[in-house]
């Protein structure tokens, strides 16, 4: 879970999530996500679930909201890089749009 993911399986793994909105950052550090909402309120109600799915993982997003978007860079502090961890925490916050 915590170890950094390396090519060529980090691509493989990466795939269904760089289709779905996720990029890497230029270090490849890490990874990155624009969500826009209809207004403040369901940016906000989104980050309110997430924030209860982070505590339970102890797995926490940089991120920041302003109005109706907010910005999502993932990754791992203490192994330096992306590893399965950022994996499922993307997952979930795309599942937590769905709720919406
Ligand atoms: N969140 N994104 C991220 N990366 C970490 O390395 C991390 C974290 N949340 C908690 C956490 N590490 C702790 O487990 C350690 O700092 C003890």
């Amino acid at each position: 879970m915590t170890e950094l993911l390396k090519d060529p399986e980090k691509a493989t793994i990466l795939a269904p999530l760089l289709a779905n909105g996720w990029s890497e950052t230029e270090s490849g550090a890490a990874i990155a996500k624009h969500f826009l909402f209809a207004n403040f309120v369901e940016a906000f109600a989104f980050m309110t679930r997430v924030a209860l799915i982070v505590e339970k993982m102890d797995h926490h997003p940089d991120w920041s909201n302003v109005y109706r978007s907010v910005d999502v860079i993932l990754s791992t502090h203490d192994a330096g890089g992306v590893t399965l961890k950022d994996v499922r925490l993307a997952e979930k916050m795309d599942e937590a749009t769905a709720h919406v």
